[in-house]
């Protein structure tokens, strides 16, 4: 049986990446567009979209840069019918808009417990909301959420992270249970441990020129011996949003170096 390799192009297909203005969410658009996809994405403010705006264009591709806040439901659902008036109807979300406080959980005050939390569970939600009656109607549609590492395990400093994270674990199921029959697919992308400036505080070399300790232990825990890429994750968000993956629904998959599989070396 030959297999259909045009099952991974997205040619004709609109990718919303949320917070795509650089990072993981460029680097993700860039891998969609490469296969054929338009590219839409938003930022909080005029500034980064317009970073965005030229960073896409450096790289060759006509991208849709729109200003809007992922936690505020009115903008959101504005922004995605401007999308469908002016691009088209959404066929891709890739939820990848974070935040990361780094603080102990008994001296972290809850006012920034929850905001952790409405940028990385809430914000999903909304926008998945937003998008889903467009994929029903067309009769298809990819969501893929940017877990991470912390929707599996607990570290110190990061206790809203991981809630909200573990909690997108299972809003990505519940997507998947509910609207699965409509012929959506919603899976999670769990990055390991990235280079991108949300992870540069903990590359940081010491005055002394050492590494930072966090840097030494990620590169001892991971099989790979190295931080990740944006650019790592890209050919698995390109599966994951392709017709090659039409039977892969309510799974994250965890684009790690092997850091989940491994118990660390010994001492
Ligand atoms: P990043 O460099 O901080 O980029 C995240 C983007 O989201 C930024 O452009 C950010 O804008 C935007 N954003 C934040 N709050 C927003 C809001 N309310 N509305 C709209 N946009 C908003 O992060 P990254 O490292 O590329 O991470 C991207 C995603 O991957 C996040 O969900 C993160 O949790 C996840 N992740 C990262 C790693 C890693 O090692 N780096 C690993 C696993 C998972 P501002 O610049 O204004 O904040
Ligand atoms: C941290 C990190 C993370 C990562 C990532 C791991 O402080 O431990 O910032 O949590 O960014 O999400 O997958």
């Amino acid at each position: 049986m030959a297999f259909d390799m045009s099952k991974f192009s997205l040619q004709g297909k609109v990718a919303l990446v949320t917070g795509g203005s650089y990072g993981i969410g460029f680097a993700i658009a860039n891998g969609l567009a490469a296969a054929g996809a338009t590219v839409v994405f938003n930022d909080i403010n005029q500034e980064l979209v317009d970073k965005g705006l030229a960073a896409y264009e450096a790289a060759g591709i006509k991208a849709y840069g729109y200003v809007c806040d992922v936690t505020d439901e009115d903008a959101v659902q504005a922004m995605v019918k401007k999308i469908a008036a002016e691009v088209g109807v959404i066929d891709i979300l890739v939820n990848n808009a974070g935040i990361i406080r780094r603080i102990p959980m008994i001296e972290m005050e809850s006012k920034d417990f929850r905001k952790v939390i409405d940028v990385d569970l809430v914000a999903p939600y909304i926008v998945a909301k937003a998008v889903i009656p467009g994929m029903m109607e067309k009769g298809h549609g990819k969501i893929i959420n940017i877990c991470s590492m912390m929707s599996e395990l607990g570290r110190e400093t990061v206790s809203a992270y991981a809630a909200a994270k573990g909690g997108l674990k299972m809003l990505t199921r519940n997507i998947c249970s509910e609207y699965g029959q409509y012929n959506i697919q919603c899976n999670g992308l769990g990055p390991g441990y990235i280079e991108t400036p949300q992870t540069a505080p903990l590359r940081e070399l010491q005055p002394d020129g050492s590494r930072h300790p966090f840097d030494q232990f990620i590169r001892a825990k991971t099989p790979a011996e190295r931080w990740g890429t944006p650019e790592d994750l890209m050919g698995p968000a390109l599966f994951l949003a392709s017709d090659a993956s039409d039977f892969v629904n309510g799974q994250v998959l965890y684009v790690d170096g092997g850091i989940l599989a491994y118990i660390g070396r010994q001492p």
